[in-house]
């Protein structure tokens, strides 16, 4: 996979590029990530990129032309790439889209700062696309969201083999609860069924563990799902346990 940014910062991501499953995606040739400086592509004396709104008001806008001089340049150099802004007005960033976008061969994204970008380079966008509903300083923090989210779906990227495939979302179930030593932590144990050794028991406990997580925490993510009849059925326990619970 090969990833495009187009920043006035493109500093912000060495730290990210330079740690963790990204940096070993990177040397291992699972990805490439070519940060671009708009600012490259902006003439004039003062190479500005950015410049008051039509109409007044606060704030500056991107001017149109560094930016789309950025885009062509990223577009030669990443040819089967579609181009994203990042945008609080783009469509949501959530799991299913991060598994569309890994199966790309070319993402470039670009970093609007400012109080916008001007409208006129939506002609240059193929996608908007955002991390969330609320308002960042600039798109750059979302890009980082976004490749990071990707690339571990891509394969090989994760050391375990079906590390990806069985984490939160995949089946839009939170993540079942985790231990690891030491068996007692501040007067707690673990679940007697981790140490049984009976690795189908081990499964039902995590599917039942995700599921009542999943009802606690995130109801919404039920509401859409189909359930299995084993999820079904373990839903079925545990309201009737409260029913017991409620009635005496
Ligand atoms: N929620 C997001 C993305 C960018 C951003 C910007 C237009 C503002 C939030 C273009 C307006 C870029 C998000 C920069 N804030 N701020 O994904």
């Amino acid at each position: 996979m090969n990833f495009g940014i187009l920043t006035i910062f493109p500093e912000i991501f060495d730290s990210f590029l330079a740690h963790g499953i990204i940096r070993r995606a990177i040397e291992s040739g699972i990805i490439r990530v070519t940060p671009v400086n708009i600012r490259d592509f902006a003439g004039g004396k003062h190479r500005t990129t950015d410049d008051r709104p039509y109409g007044g008001g606060a704030g500056m806008v991107m001017k149109p032309e560094p930016l789309t001089e950025a885009i062509a340049h990223a577009r030669k150099r990443i040819p089967d790439g579609i181009v994203i802004l990042l945008s609080p007005q783009g469509r949501p960033f959530t799991q299913p889209l991060a598994q569309e976008l890994a199966l790309r061969n070319g993402l470039i994204f670009v970093c609007g700062r400012y109080e916008g970008v001007d409208e006129r380079i939506y002609a240059h966008i193929d996608d908007e696309i955002s991390v969330g509903d609320y308002v960042l300083t600039g798109g750059e923090p979302a890009a980082m969201v976004i490749i990071d989210a990707v690339t571990r779906l891509l394969p090989d990227a994760l050391g375990g083999a079906d590390s990806a495939e069985s984490d939160s979302f995949s089946d839009q179930l939170l993540e079942f609860a985790q231990y690891t030593r030491p068996p007692v932590f501040e007067g707690e144990g673990i679940p007697d069924v981790l140490l049984s050794g009976n690795h189908a028991d081990i499964a039902s406990w995590r599917l039942e563990s995700s599921l009542i997580r999943t009802l606690l925490k995130r109801p919404d993510l039920l509401e859409g799902k189909k359930l299995s009849d084993r999820e079904k059925a373990v839903l079925k326990k545990w309201c009737r346990a409260v029913e017991q619970l409620i009635s005496g």
